[in-house]
């Protein structure tokens, strides 16, 4: 997969594209990710990015050339174009399901907005999506563009040892994840369940089962509740 970024500040960017799996998948060939700064397609003697928006208000806006213009010379024409992904609080909520249909694209372009936003046109011309990391407002796409690069390469085949732990996992029926332990058998004075030591992998099967319903059920009663919507009617 080729993923295409741009930012304002590349230097994000760098730290999590390195590091441990997201640094494996690229030296593996798994994934390209193109970091772009924006100032390149900027004009003038400021190379200004920003100006203040029409009908007043607080706060500087994106202005849309430098967006177009990088478009217009990243990619061949509007066919050549990866699903583009405008990453702002506004947008859709990130979810497992959306990564999943984000890691079947063969590129991505993932836009950042910094400031009071983007001018309406780029959404507009160039997003075939809008996606929010959480209902928060952080300074700039670039932390949820690196959780979204992050969410699709662990899919990615190839880039994951074992392929079951990428699926075994929370969200993956709808359930947060069980509780996991390693040795020490006993830590601190906490110990590790009995069940989990006791080789009876149908009881080890069921309690983290269980685990994982009641760990939903209390902390988030929004999946709970549509877990078991979708366990009913099946
Ligand atoms: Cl994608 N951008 C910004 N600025 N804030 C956010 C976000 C995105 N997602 C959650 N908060």
């Amino acid at each position: 997969m080729h993923i295409d970024v741009l930012t304002l500040f590349p230097d994000y960017f760098t730290g999590p594209l390195d590091a441990s799996l997201l640094g494996r998948a690229r030296v593996r060939g798994a994934v390209d990710v193109g970091v772009h700064d924006l100032r390149r397609w900027t004009r003038g003697v400021h190379n200004t990015a920003d100006d203040s928006p029409y009908g007043g208000g607080a706060g500087m806006v994106l202005k849309p050339e430098p967006f177009f213009e990088a478009v217009d010379d990243l990619y061949g024409g509007p066919q050549d174009r990866p699903r583009t992904v405008v990453l702002t609080p506004r947008g859709r909520l990130l979810d497992q399901r959306l990564v999943e249909e984000l890691a079947g694209e063969p590129g991505l372009l993932l836009l950042c907005g910094r400031y009071e936003g983007i001018d309406e046109r780029v959404h507009r011309g160039l997003a075939h999506d809008e996606v929010s990391i959480g209902d928060y407002v952080l300074a700039g796409g670039e932390v949820a563009a690196c959780a979204i690069i992050e969410a699709v390469v662990r899919l990615l085949p190839g880039v994951m040892g074992n392929v079951e732990s990428g699926t075994d996992e929370s969200f993956g029926e709808g359930l947060l994840e069980y509780p996991h332990y390693t040795r020490p058998p006993e830590y601190r004075g906490m110990a590790v369940p009995e069940v989990l030591r006791s080789g009876d992998h149908q009881k080890v099967r069921r309690w983290r089962r269980e685990q994982a319903i009641a760990r939903t059920r209390e902390v988030r009663p929004d999946l709970y509740e549509r877990w078991r919507g979708d366990a009913q009617s099946d």
